[in-house]
């Protein structure tokens, strides 16, 4: 039995900003109510697209993520990386959409589809990405954020009462939440069987330990593709 309340899904990083070049260069929402998605047949579209331009070999425009199960605690975040070290100087266009089964009175639920997309521009000037930065008080308030206010739930939908405003300030990347993420990423791009990696430095040793810790590791990346992590894989979730 899943609770009413506010469902929400903002999009942590990256903003409308310029950041170096990056072998691990993240995308991260959070989701407030994580609980919810599985009982509002909620899931994630997503397109980045280097120049806008949806043939140029950066470009990506397949990412979904479904989320099935409920997913644990307040506040789950949900993060991509990909590789701009072979893109110094462009733009990128990072589209979302996020989708809601809304049940109707009638009784046939229909989709609300909310679309956001950031511009954001990669180029050695830039700034280093930062999570932690992106969730505090000066910037959290510019996150791309959706809100539904979800008074009871039906057969895979959600009766959804007036759209509520957001409240992305709620959400608080720890710096060694942060850290995990790029720990996971790392772990993933290391892990035997993987999707064609690129030349991440991976751990030598079967140690976890250095898993654990991204600031002992340097990134190499040696593709030419820009290189799409996790696509396909829908569970790779972790918590704030
Ligand atoms: C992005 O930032 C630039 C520079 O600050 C600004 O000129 C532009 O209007 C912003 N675009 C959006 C969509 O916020
Ligand atoms: C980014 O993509 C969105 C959705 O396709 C589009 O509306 C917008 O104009 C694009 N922005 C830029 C700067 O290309
Ligand atoms: C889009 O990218 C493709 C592949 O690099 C290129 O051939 C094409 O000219 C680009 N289109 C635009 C409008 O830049
Ligand atoms: C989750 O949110 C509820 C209500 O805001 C709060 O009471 C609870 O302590 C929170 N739990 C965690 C793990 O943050
Ligand atoms: C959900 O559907 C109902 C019709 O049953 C409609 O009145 C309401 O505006 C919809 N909610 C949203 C947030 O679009
Ligand atoms: C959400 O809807 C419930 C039920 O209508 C209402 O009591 C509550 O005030 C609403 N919350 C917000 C933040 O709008
Ligand atoms: C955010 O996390 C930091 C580090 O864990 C903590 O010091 C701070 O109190 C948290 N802020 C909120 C609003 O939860
Ligand atoms: C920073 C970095 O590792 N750059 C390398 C990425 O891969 C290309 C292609 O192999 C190299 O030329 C760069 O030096």
């Amino acid at each position: 039995m899943t609770n009413p309340g506010i469902f929400e899904v903002d999009l942590v990083f990256p903003r409308n900003a310029t950041y170096t070049p990056q072998a691990l260069m993240p995308i991260v929402w959070a989701v407030q109510r994580p609980d919810m998605p599985p009982a509002l047949a909620s899931s994630i579209t997503w397109s980045l697209l280097e120049s806008n331009n949806y043939t140029a070999p950066g470009s990506s425009d397949d990412g979904l993520i479904e989320m099935l199960s409920p997913l644990p605690g307040n506040e789950t975040l949900i993060s991509r990386f990909f590789n701009t070290i072979e893109y110094p100087d462009g733009y990128w266009n990072l589209t979302w959409t996020l989708w809601v089964n809304n049940c109707s009175q009638e009784g046939s639920s229909q989709y609300i589809l909310k679309t956001g997309s950031t511009v954001f521009t990669i180029s050695k000037s830039g700034q280093e990405p930062d999570l932690v930065a992106a969730t505090s008080a000066g910037q959290c308030d510019a996150m791309d954020a959706y809100a539904f206010n979800v008074t009871s739930f039906g057969e895979n939908c959600g009766y959804l009462g007036p759209t509520p405003t957001t409240n992305p300030c709620a959400v608080n990347i720890s710096s060694s939440a942060a850290s995990s993420l790029y720990a996971s990423a790392t772990t993933w791009y290391c892990a035997p069987n993987t999707v064609d990696n690129p030349n991440v430095t991976c751990p030598t040793s079967t140690s976890t330990s250095s898993a654990s810790n991204p600031a002992s590791q340097s990134f190499m990346v040696t593709r030419t593709a820009l290189l799409m992590l996790l696509v396909g894989i829908t569970n790779f979730i972790l918590m704030g």
